[in-house]
C-alpha cells in the first residue's frame, strides 16, 4: 500500500496523486501540511527533512522531491522506457518544466495572485511572468505531440507539465492564446484520474485581501 503525505491543494501532491491514481496503485493519502499542519514534528523531519509534502511511503521505502516521486513511480509500476535516450527525451520536457515554466506559472502567476494581497503584489513581476510565459508557450506548443506531451501514452512529462495546466487555465491572467495548450489541457480534463487529483480549486489558498 503507498502512502502520500501531502493536502491535495497542493500542485506538488497533485502530480503525485495523479500518477497514483492513473497507474491503479492501492494507496491512501493524509492530511498534512498547509492549515492542516503536521510537517514540523521529529517524525515527520525523519521522513523529509525538508518538512515538506508531498513524501511517498512504499513499503519501507521513503521519498520526497515531487519529481523524484513521479519518476520513481513511472520506473517502478509505469512505462518508462529502459533505453536511456528514450527515457531522457520525456525527462528533458520533465526538467524543463521545473526549470522554466513551474517557476513562471507558479511563483512569477500563483504566488503573487493568491498568496498576496493587493498591496503587496508586485505587479512587474506578474507582467514579466506573463511575458516569459508566453515564450515558453510558444516553445512548448511545437512540442506537444497530443494528445499527451509525447503522443497517444501519458508518460513523466505530463505528470510535470499537465498538472501546471490547470492552474494555468484557471488563473485569472494574460496567458496569450494558445490553441495547442489548450487542445493538451481539454484531453487531460478527459481523464478521471485528472479531473479527481489535479483539479482543484486554487481559491482554497488565496489569502484575504489577494
Ligand atoms: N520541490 C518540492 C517542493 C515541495 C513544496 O514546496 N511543497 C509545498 C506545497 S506545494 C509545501 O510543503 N508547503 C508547506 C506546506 O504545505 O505546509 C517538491 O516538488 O516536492
Amino acid at each position: 500500500m503507498i502512502q502520500v503525505y501531502g493536502r491535495d491543494s497542493s500542485a506538488n501532491v497533485q502530480a503525485v496523486m495523479w500518477c497514483v491514481a492513473e497507474l491503479g496503485l492501492e494507496h491512501e493519502r493524509l492530511d498534512v501540511g498547509g492549515s492542516f499542519g503536521g510537517t514540523d514534528t521529529a517524525e515527520y523531519r525523519a521522513l523529509n527533512p525538508m518538512g515538506l509534502v508531498p513524501v511517498l511511503k512504499d513499503g519501507g521505502k521513503v521519498l520526497w522531491e515531487s519529481p523524484t516521486i513521479v519518476r520513481y513511480l513511472m520506473k517502478a509500476y509505469g512505462d518508462h522506457p529502459q533505453d536511456a535516450f528514450a527515457a531522457a527525451q520525456i525527462e528533458q520536457w520533465a526538467d524543463w518544466t521545473r526549470s522554466h515554466f513551474y517557476p513562471q506559472v507558479v511563483v512569477g502567476v500563483f504566488y503573487q495572485l493568491y498568496r498576496m494581497t493587493a498591496e503587496q503584489r508586485n505587479h512587474g513581476a506578474v507582467a514579466a511572468a506573463c511575458a516569459e510565459m508566453k515564450h515558453l508557450g510558444a516553445i512548448v506548443s511545437k512540442a506537444i505531440k497530443g494528445p499527451y506531451f509525447m503522443g497517444d501514452r501519458l508518460t513523466l512529462a505530463d505528470y510535470a507539465f499537465g498538472t501546471l495546466m490547470h492552474r494555468y487555465f484557471v488563473m485569472e491572467f494574460d496567458r496569450g492564446d494558445f490553441p495547442v495548450l489548450r487542445a493538451y489541457y481539454d484531453a487531460l480534463c478527459d481523464r478521471p484520474a485528472y479531473r479527481a487529483q489535479v483539479m482543484k480549486d486554487p481559491n482554497v489558498l488565496k489569502v484575504p485581501g489577494a
